[in-house]
């Protein structure tokens, strides 16, 4: 077993049991001129974790860790996003809608795409989901299952909003869960303070959480 120096203590995991979930860097989410950007967020936050990210990624691919991809969007009949989702607040511009870069969260259109220097190598997973949660609504689990992974590795945006509700269906699932600290970023820092608290709080009621060094520490010994 390799081991990542972590909080609230140390994780152990055998990489061929690990997988890497790397949520939603799209382009209209941490791109300048994307829908995020539109909505007056500092974008630049989550412009500043790419590099961190792609270094996270290589570590896994060099470590021989499945590496999963998702992205946050809908088909383009939109059946498949709850008025709900897409009324909340009676926002200016909805999902479908005609953004800086196509339509927003629409599969296919430019900004749904994950940022180039990120861009998914042939053969890794890639999971269109419709939910802030990557299991809902998605073949995740049985594709985890037949990879046989218990340990799932975290990192991308937002912090407090996909990456953590996703954490949490993992980690009900029965996933040891280690979110990266340096390759996830929010639009509030004090939000994702709070995430990575509440996530290694009471002994990891979530799980752990680690910077990106560490864990590549761990995955070259
Ligand atoms: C994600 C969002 N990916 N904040 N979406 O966190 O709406």
């Amino acid at each position: 077993m390799a081991k990542i120096v972590a909080k609230p203590f140390d994780y152990a995991f055998a990489k061929e049991k690990t997988a890497l979930v790397v949520i939603d860097m799209q382009r209209d989410f941490v791109e300048p001129g994307g829908f995020g950007a539109s909505l007056g967020n500092d974008v630049s936050l989550l412009t500043a974790i790419v590099p961190t990210v792609k270094r996270l990624l290589d570590g896994c691919r060099a470590g021989g860790v499945l590496v999963v991809h998702t992205r946050e969007c809908h088909k383009p009949d939109l059946s498949d996003c709850p008025p709900a989702k897409r009324n909340r607040g009676n926002p200016s511009l909805r999902i479908g809608d005609p953004g800086p870069m196509g339509r927003i969260l629409i599969a296919g259109e430019p900004g749904a795409g994950i940022v180039p220097d990120l861009a998914p190598l042939p053969g890794e997973v890639v999971l269109d989901k419709p939910g802030k949660g990557a299991f809902y609504a998605t073949p995740l689990q049985e594709i985890l299952a037949k990879h046989g992974i218990t340990h799932l590795l975290f990192a991308g945006v937002t912090t407090e909003v996909c990456v953590q509700t996703t954490m949490r269906e993992a980690n009900d699932r029965g996933y040891e869960c280690l979110l990266v600290e340096d390759a996830t970023e929010s639009y509030f820092p004090a939000f994702k303070a709070a995430a990575l608290d509440m996530i290694r709080a009471q002994g990891a009621i979530v799980g752990w959480t680690a910077p990106t060094a560490s864990v590549i520490a761990a995955l070259e010994t």
